[in-house]
């Protein structure tokens, strides 16, 4: 774990440097919608803390993670989504299409979403 990387795009977008659609924010965690949205709502939660993917994050500290997860929920509920069902993905590693190395929880929802893949 690292406090930033100044390489990390999601670092980046944290510390306000890259712009973003940013629908949530608290002390240890930031969500901003994703630029490529693949469902109606589809928002992207991370740590403000570096952690390059979710199996990191839940190693090197679990509370995070925790708090991530309940980011993702309010996100979900404001969104007007928690009702109808939203999915909440981790994708880790490349062969699963983990794109960026700082961990960040999809939610995606608002329609009905089909198959395992985001
Ligand atoms: P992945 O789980 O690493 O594949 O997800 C990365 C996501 O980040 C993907 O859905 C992109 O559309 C999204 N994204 C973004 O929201 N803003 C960006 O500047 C970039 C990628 I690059």
């Amino acid at each position: 774990m690292s406090a930033s990387a100044s390489d990390c795009l999601f670092c980046r977008i944290v510390a306000g440097e890259i712009p973003a659609t940013i629908v949530h924010s608290d002390d240890r965690t930031v969500a901003f919608r994703d630029i490529n949205p693949q469902a109606p709502t589809h928002v992207l939660v991370v740590p403000r803390e570096h952690h390059p993917n979710a199996a990191a994050l839940a190693a090197e500290a679990p509370e995070l993670l925790v708090e991530v997860m309940r980011a993702g929920a309010a996100v979900a509920e404001r969104e007007g989504v928690a009702a109808s069902g939203y999915r909440l993905l981790f994708n880790t590693g490349a062969d699963a299409g983990q794109t960026v190395f700082h961990a960040h929880l999809h939610v995606i929802g608002g329609e009905r979403l089909g198959g395992m893949a985001q």
